[in-house]
C-alpha cells in the first residue's frame, strides 16, 4: 500500500502536519497548543474543541499524547475507502460541480487517465460552455490522456451537450462519462437550477444516473469549502466529494473537519498538477502519512 503514491502523499501533507505538531515542542499550556494548531490547519473549531475535550478527560499522559491524538483522529475519519459508483451494463455518468477555480477541469483530466490506466472506456463531456478557455483547456488534457471530448460551440446549453454525450455513450459502450461544467457559486440561484436541469437529464437518460455528483472542492478554501459543501447538498445533492490542492497548503486539517460535520465522504483527492497526482481517498494511508514520524 505505502509505495511512490504514499511519499507523494506524505510530502503534500507536510505543511499541514507542521501545522499540527508544533505543540510538541511546548510543555506548558499543551490543550491550548493543540487546540490553536487544529484551527490553524483547518480541522475547525468544533471539531477541535471535542476532540481537545475528550482527550483531556482521558487523562492522557504527555508520551501518549500523540498516538491518543492518532486514534481520535483515525475514529472520525473511519476506515471506509468510499469508492467510485460505478454501473455494470451502462455508462456510469459523473457529474462534477464546484467553485470557478476549484480544479473541475483538472481533476476530469487527472480521473480520466487513472480510469483509463484500469482499463475503462471513459468520454469526457465539455458542458462548461460558458468561458472560451474551458474546452481547450479540457482537450488538451483528453488529448494527453488519449480520451474523447465531445462538446459544442461555446455558450451552448450545457443540458444539451450532457444530452448529446450521454446518448453518444450509450452508442459507443462507454463505461465512463466525466462531465465538466462551469464554475458555479452555491449562491447563485439561476446556475443552482441550471446544475439541477442537468441532473435531470442525466436521470432520464439513464435511470439511477449520474452515479456521482462530485463537489470539487480546494483544500485551501478550509473552512468556506464546508460551507459551500453543505449548501450543494441541500440543493443539488451531492455524492461524494473531490478534495484538491491538498499538496502545498498547510489547511489539510480540512477532511477532518468534513468527516466531522459532514455526511458525505471524501472520495479523491488531488496533490498536484500533474497526471498522476490523483488517487482514492483512503482515510488509513492519511493517518499513517500525517503521523509518520520522519
Ligand atoms: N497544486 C495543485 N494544483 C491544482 C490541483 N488541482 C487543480 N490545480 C490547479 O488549480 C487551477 C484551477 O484548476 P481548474 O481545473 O482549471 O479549475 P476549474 O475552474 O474548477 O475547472 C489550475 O491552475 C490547476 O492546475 C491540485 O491537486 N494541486
Ligand atoms: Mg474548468
Amino acid at each position: 500500500m505505502f509505495g511512490k503514491w504514499f511519499d507523494k502523499l506524505k510530502k503534500a501533507l507536510n505543511p499541514t502536519k507542521i501545522g499540527f505538531f508544533k505543540f510538541f515542542v511546548k510543555d506548558e499550556n499543551v490543550w491550548d497548543e493543540i487546540e490553536e494548531a487544529f484551527i490553524n490547519t483547518d480541522v475547525g473549531i468544533e471539531t477541535a474543541l471535542k476532540i481537545v475535550e475528550e482527550l483531556r478527560n482521558s487523562s492522557v499522559k504527555p508520551e501518549g499524547l500523540r498516538n491518543a491524538l492518532k486514534g481520535k483522529i483515525s475514529s472520525i475519519l473511519g476506515t471506509q475507502v468510499a469508492g467510485l459508483n460505478f454501473s455494470p451494463g451502462v455508462p456510469a455518468i459523473f457529474l462534477f460541480i464546484g467553485v470557478n477555480g476549484s480544479g473541475k477541469t483538472t481533476t476530469i483530466g487527472k480521473l480520466a487517465f487513472k480510469l483509463k490506466q484500469e482499463g475503462k472506456s471513459v468520454l469526457i463531456a465539455a458542458a462548461d460552455t460558458y468561458r472560451a478557455a474551458a474546452i481547450p483547456q479540457l482537450e488538451e488534457w483528453a488529448r494527453r490522456c488519449g480520451v474523447e471530448v465531445l462538446k459544442q460551440q461555446e455558450g451552448a446549453d450545457p443540458g444539451a451537450v450532457v444530452y448529446d454525450a450521454i446518448d453518444a455513450a450509450i452508442a459507443r459502450n462507454i463505461d465512463v462519462v466525466l462531465i465538466d461544467t462551469a464554475g458555479r457559486l452555491h449562491t447563485k440561484q439561476h446556475l443552482i437550477h441550471e446544475m439541477k436541469k442537468i441532473r435531470g437529464i442525466c436521470e432520464k437518460k439513464i435511470p439511477g444516473a449520474p452515479h456521482e455528483v462530485l463537489l470539487v472542492l480546494d483544500a485551501v478554501s478550509g473552512q468556506n469549502g464546508l460551507i459551500q459543501a453543505q449548501s450543494f447538498l441541500e440543493t443539488v445533492g451531492i455524492s461524494g466529494i473531490v478534495l484538491t490542492k491538498l499538496d502545498g497548503t498547510a489547511k489539510g486539517g480540512i477532511v477532518i473537519s468534513i468527516a466531522d460535520k459532514l455526511n458525505v465522504p471524501v472520495k479523491i483527492i488531488g496533490i498536484g498538477e500533474g497526471l498522476e497526482d490523483i488517487g482514492e481517498f483512503n482515510p488509513i494511508e492519511f493517518v499513517e502519512a500525517l503521523f509518520e514520524e520522519e
